[in-house]
């Protein structure tokens, strides 16, 4: 399955190492918690993990995305060295404000953004970054933090730097007495708490169909497939964005609506919400849908990244626009009959989120996770199954396999 290991535990040389579930303790009696829970401040070391025994003349630095140069270079690292598809069509290519909104939300603490320079020439060679983040799991909440956009340059690689990088950025993170993380990878490690596949939308058919993203099954013409993904230019509801003034009600009805889920990320202050879900120009867009009396009756965010096309042969393509669905949340979802009114609504306003990325933000494609209640509507709107999933895991906690019920994004 896609949850499987492609090696045992053992030759999981780091990952054996790490408070995390290991594959195989599926017997074990463990209660839902952290795995170690003895850990204090006085265990963990002040000064940096040693960098020369896995390479020579580079060292640690910090990194701060509200400096314009740092966020030059790390925009740059990413750009050239972030993840990429299976055949290396398309690779990520977040803007600087974009990585600016994922790795600088309120409460973030200045040494959280770790990088590796070379000492002589200066050059970014890693990156690793942490925010703060309130996690629900079940009825537990926990303080934690989100790790995100771990990188090494394509030259540096094979080295055991990503152990070297994960292991500052814990201690980092330890230092403000947080034990516990979460993150999200393509690859398959010890041991998800859940998975999610990706599923995808094709807005632009032309478009994707000519870098090779898309392709016409055999024995369909190429004009079914076309009609298939047209896009609807009317919008079904009335929408404005989202702005501080639908702040109250916004956040009451998301936190009823996200009742229905076992993974959650909590929104604990205004300036958090705010900080999520402001609307920012080619980054993210958020609306609200208002009742005849002017209340809010749902929420509704997607984000936009875009990716370089790689190779030679698509010359005359170099961006594709991806929108990805982000939060949402709807009064539909606390009726007496939930799933049926809320899967009504919900395909509304995806038809209303394709069409605004479409036409208005001139996105090529629409991707949704299996995430939250996305299974309501996958299908009807003509999403596909992708062939890329995504794992979560929690770092030192242990929780039953959370199957559905995830709500937590993670902006990749
Ligand atoms: S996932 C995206 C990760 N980035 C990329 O895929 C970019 C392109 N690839 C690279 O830059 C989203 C390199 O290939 C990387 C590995 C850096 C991925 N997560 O240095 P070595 C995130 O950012 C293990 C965790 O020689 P490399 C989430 C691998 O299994 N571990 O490999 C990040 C092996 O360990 P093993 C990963 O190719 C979450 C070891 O790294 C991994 O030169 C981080 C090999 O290292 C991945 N994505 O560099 C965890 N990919 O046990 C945070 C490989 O098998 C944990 N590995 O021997 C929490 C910490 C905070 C706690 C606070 C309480």
């Amino acid at each position: 399955g896609p949850d499987e290991p492609s090696k045992t535990m053992e030759e999981f040389l780091f990952w054996k190492t790490q408070r995390v579930p290991q594959f195989g303790d599926e017997q074990t009696s463990l209660k839902q918690g952290p795995i170690d829970a003895k850990v204090t401040l006085a265990d963990i070391s002040k000064e940096p993990v040693n960098l020369s025994r896995n390479i020579q003349g580079f060292e640690w630095c910090t990194m701060d995305s509200s400096n314009d140069d740092h966020l030059e270079e790390i925009y740059t690292l990413l750009n050239e060295n972030y993840v990429e598809d299976l055949s290396s069509m398309i690779r990520f290519d977040y803007s600087k404000e974009f990585l600016k909104w994922a790795i600088s939300p309120p409460g973030t603490k200045s040494d959280w953004q770790v990088g590796i320079r070379a000492i002589v020439s200066k050059k970014l060679v890693a990156f690793i970054s942490a925010v703060p983040l309130h996690l629900k799991i079940n009825t537990a909440e926990v303080e934690s933090v989100e790790i995100n956009f771990l990188c090494v340059h394509k030259k540096l690689r094979s080295k055991r730097l990503a152990p070297v990088l994960i292991k500052e950025i814990s201690r980092r993170v330890a230092l403000y007495e947080i034990w516990q993380a979460l993150y999200t990878a393509g690859v398959v490690l010890p041991k998800p708490i859940a998975t999610a596949r990706y599923t995808h939308r094709p807005l632009n058919w032309d478009k994707l169909h000519d870098v090779g993203v898309v392709a016409v099954p055999e024995g369909v013409s190429e004009e079914t497939m076309k009609s298939k993904y047209v896009v609807n230019k009317k919008q079904n509801l009335k929408y404005v964005p989202f702005s501080e003034e639908y702040y109250e009600e916004t956040a009451i009805l998301f936190k009823q609506h996200n009742q229905r889920y076992k993974l959650q990320h909590i929104f604990k202050t205004k300036e958090e919400f705010l900080h999520q879900f402001l609307p920012i120009k080619n980054v993210l867009s958020s609306f609200v849908t208002l009742n005849d009396e002017g209340k809010v009756t749902d929420f509704i965010s997607y984000y936009i990244l875009p990716f370089n096309v790689l190779g030679e042969k698509h010359k005359t393509v170099e961006t594709l626009k991806v929108a990805y669905l982000f939060h949402y949340c709807s009064d539909c979802a606390s009726t007496l009959d939930n799933d049926r009114s809320l899967s009504a609504r919900l395909g509304l306003l995806i038809q209303d989120m394709l069409t605004d990325a479409f036409y208005k933000k001139k996105c090529d494609m629409f991707n949704c996770l299996t995430t939250q209640d996305n299974g309501l509507f996958i299908e009807n709107e003509n999403f596909n199954m992708g062939s890329g999933f995504l794992n979560f895991y929690l770092f030192n906690y242990f929780t039953e396999k959370i199957n559905g019920g995830v709500s937590k994004i993670t902006k990749d």
